[in-house]
């Protein structure tokens, strides 16, 4: 503490172009005259990460010296997006970046559009993860996430004649100016190999051992209260040259450690809710659990010098079951590397790990093969074994289950190959067990972890998800963040329940003329970009009616596409009537593997190019594709919508968090009673959102007494002959059994329900053209939703996870 400190930067706008300059010089070697866009970002970006330091520092030397309490989130996917704007913004810099920028003669808009997405992430789990890092920084949380750093992130969608085409994605190309490489700070991480006895400890030696490097990147919370770490791992070869076997000859052998260590951090699964059941994700999965669990470790240890405080100074939030190995590893820790005996351990563990499941889709749920696990982490092998003779014995000792029921509760699946099962391990390693919505919630304690709740019924709550405002309200819709604040106060960024104050404003003329324009900006900016995009030119006073999302067919792309043929129809049958002009906007990636998912987008273009060129209807029906969703385009999308489809298959879809950042943004929602739509409902009002379609409890009856969706279909004149349509190749005459096979599964058994929901789904589209036709109720609805979604805020959630998981005051 005698030692010298950096003085905290000015941000005064001659001061940041001074220093802009200074980097541009110093740090990227290159005059002004001769700067690309490229280096001015970089320039910009460096200077803005100056100021944020001082505040990492501060908050780094805070938390140490109050002795707080950590919590450590552990996740596969952080899907962030842009930096600059949202550091910017939460450190108070906007408008003083934008002066100095001026005085340089470069445009902020532009350069800002420069910068990469970092996507770390497929999609709702990961945007989530980059959600609560902000909320986390922003109700000063002291909060660190881990997490690997993908060289390829989320590939690049590309689309070749209406089909989806995977392009690996550049986003380190020109370097990441927001992280720091901590060569220090690396662990050994080992493969395989075998393990030895003596006595209760274990010697473990792997075949194979590689390095873990950190790399951190600071988040700003909210007017920089304080500022967390994102640190994420790259694989590194202990031995990059091997230069005996290079001298003798081996050229390839010499570098095979580093091709292996690069293959690690090499790639995202992209893969989402599908099996992924490769070895290599087995190992990123340990590699990234490891090298977290080793370094929280020595952090408490050196720190507070035992590690038996663990559970009081640290809480481990695992991010579904991508980080579930951790339970095996933190007791291999704890047992073999600080010497404590098994039952102090898994004390230690249970009081530390806390466990959130995103999804009950049976096909995502992991579980790996017993040999390959054996083969890979014998040691971890071992203490699963071990930890479930402990989990059955006490399942046996509560005499209230049955053979059956002990064998759903255990760690190791016996049905067929034998597993390991990813969620049974999170679970009884965890003292909390969460569910993102309450439905999600409830249907986890009645389907998966059915028999584990009734063996633990404290365990399992709910946390419904949220996400930051800062990002999807004032960033992306500084218009309607500036009107809010005119009525509501400054206020609303830290808590964003004061939004309701535009409840009083709903019905008043002004406030809703004023909204009406902000949202024609914002179709027009986006008509813009579908037009450059796409080449299709749209109305902005049309209604845009926006899907975004991953390609799935639980989240029912398809019911949104079968209804948009069978309106075509319809408005070619009675041109006289009076049509709500609508455009229909999908966008979202499809899993590579995923071949119905694929054949939807194609499905989706295929139907545009009829629609869009069909003089009988383009003034009134529009559809387009958009391609390569990501963060950033769903930041232009989201404060453009005036309708928000969540149509998901009812109690299919866990949360859904995109319906909560369309409706901040007053857009109506269509949707089922399914994930958050759910609390939505009752937050913004019964009377302000369409809902239709079945509940999930009549999903699972249904299901369950045997549905004949041909019936249906017959019953259904429109629907009938829009699937004829489909699959006759009324849209696809190059190939008239395209579609053929993807709806025949309608037919035939119709898993999502798709041509249950049709009428449901159908008719509450014209209830929504009703109220759009009345333009003022359309708009006091708007406002309403968008003042009534305080409760969706990622800080709400986080406080929730603070005081009732983590045991952290905020
Ligand atoms: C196993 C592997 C292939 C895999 C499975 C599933 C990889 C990734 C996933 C993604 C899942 C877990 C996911 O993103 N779930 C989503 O989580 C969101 C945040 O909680 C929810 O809003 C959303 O409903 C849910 O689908």
């Amino acid at each position: 503490s005698d030692l010298p400190q950096a003085t905290p930067k000015s941000s005064d706008p001659a001061r940041l172009a001074h220093d802009i300059v200074d980097r541009l010089t110093y740090r990227i070697g290159k005059d002004a005259t001769v700067a690309t866009p490229d280096d001015w970002l970089t320039a910009v970006i460096l200077v803005v990460r100056d100021r944020v330091v001082t505040r990492w520092m501060e908050s780094t030397r805070d938390t140490y010296r109050k002795e707080s309490k950590r919590v450590y989130y552990l996740s596969m996917e952080f899907l962030i997006g842009r930096l600059m704007r949202d550091a910017m913004s939460n450190m108070g810099l906007v408008e003083e970046m934008q002066e100095a920028l001026s005085e340089l003669g470069v445009e902020l808009d532009l350069i800002r559009e420069l910068e990469p997405d970092a996507a770390l992430g497929n999609g709702g789990l990961g945007r989530l993860a980059a959600c609560f890092m902000e909320s986390m920084a922003s109700v000063d949380i002291p909060a660190y996430g881990y997490g690997i750093r993908y060289q390829n992130g989320m590939f690049r969608q590309e689309l070749s004649d209406g089909w989806q085409v995977e392009l690996p994605e550049t986003w380190l190309e020109h370097g990441n100016p927001w992280e720091f490489e901590r060569r220090e700070s690396a662990y050994e991480i080992g493969f395989g190999g075998e393990t030895k006895f003596d006595g209760n400890s274990c010697t473990w030696r792997p075949a194979e051992r590689f390095h873990a490097e950190a790399f951190d990147t600071p988040i700003v919370g909210w007017q920089a209260k304080r500022v967390n770490t994102l640190r994420l791992w790259r694989a590194e070869p202990i031995d990059p040259l091997k230069l005996d076997a290079f001298n003798a000859g081996d050229h390839m052998g010499a570098l095979r450690d580093s091709n292996k260590a690069e293959a690690l951090s090499r790639v995202l699964y992209p893969a989402d809710e599908t099996p992924a059941g490769q070895e290599l994700r087995l190992r990123q999965e340990y590699f990234f659990s490891s090298a977290s669990l080793q370094d929280i470790l020595r952090r408490h240890v050196q720190q507070f010098g035992r590690i038996t405080s663990l559970p009081e100074k640290a809480a481990i939030q695992l991010n579904d079951t991508h980080p579930a190995v951790s339970v095996a590893e933190l007791m291999r820790l704890l047992i073999d590397e600080h010497g404590l005996d098994f039952d102090l351990a898994w004390d230690i563990t249970k009081r530390t790990v806390a466990y959130t499941n995103h999804t009950l889709l049976p096909e995502a749920l992991e579980s790996w093969p017993v040999p390959l696990f054996e083969r890979l982490l014998p040691r971890h092998m071992q203490l699963i074994y071990q930890i479930n003779a402990r989990v059955l014995k006490e399942a046996r000792a509560a005499g209230t289950f049955d053979d059956e029921q002990i064998a759903a509760m255990s760690l190791i699946d016996e049905n067929g190959e034998r597993r390991v099962r990813m969620g049974n391990l999170a679970f009884v390693g965890a003292h909390s067990i969460n569910g993102v919505s309450g439905l999600h919630t409830e249907l986890m304690k009645k389907t998966v972890f059915h028999d584990l709740h009734q063996l633990y019924p404290l365990r399992i709550n709910n946390k419904t998800n949220g996400v930051t405002p800062r990002r999807w309200l004032a960033q992306v819709n500084p218009e309607l963040y500036e009107m809010a604040r005119d009525v509501a106060g400054d206020g609303i960024l830290s808590d964003l329940e004061q939004m309701k104050a535009l409840d009083a404003v709903a019905d008043d003329v002004n406030a809703q003329h004023r909204f009406a324009a902000i949202k024609r900006a914002n179709k027009a900016r986006l008509s813009d970009l579908i037009k450059s995009r796409v080449g299709l030119s749209v109305d902005p006073d049309m209604m845009f009616d926006i899907q975004i999302k991953r390609i799935h067919e639980y989240k029912r792309q398809l019911l949104n596409i079968v209804e948009t043929v069978a309106l075509y129809d319809q408005i070619r049958s009675h041109p006289e009537r009076d049509w709500v002009p609508r455009v229909k906007l999908i966008a979202g990636k499809a899993a590579a593997s995923y071949h119905n998912a694929k054949l939807i987008i194609k499905l989706a273009n295929d139907v545009a190019r009829v629609i869009n060129n069909d003089p009988a209807t383009r003034d009134v029906l529009r559809i387009a594709f958009l391609p390569n969703y990501n963060v950033s385009l769903a930041e232009a999308m989201v404060p453009a919508a005036d309708l928000s489809e969540q149509i998901s298959t009812a109690g299919m879809e866990a949360s859904g968090t995109g319906n909560m950042k369309f409706a901040i943004n007053g857009a109506l929602t269509i949707g089922t009673l399914d994930g958050a739509n759910v609390e939505m409902r009752e937050h913004a009002g019964h009377e302000n959102i369409v809902i239709f379609g079945l509940t999930a409890a009549e999903v699972a009856a249904k299901r369950a007494e045997g549905y004949d969706p041909e019936e249906v279909i017959a019953a259904s004149p429109e629907l009938a002959q829009a699937l004829t349509a489909i699959e006759s190749g009324v849209f696809s005459p190059d190939d008239r059994n395209r579609y053929r096979d993807l709806i025949a599964g309608v037919r035939l058994s119709d898993w999502f329900m798709v041509a249950a929901d049709f009428d449901a789904y159908a008719a509450a589209q014209r209830d929504v053209d009703a109220l759009w036709r009345d333009r003022a109720t359309w708009r006091a609805m708007a406002i309403r939703n968008s003042a009534r979604m305080g409760y969706f805020s990622s800080d709400r959630t986080i406080r929730q996870y603070a005081r009732e998981i983590w045991n952290v005051l905020p």
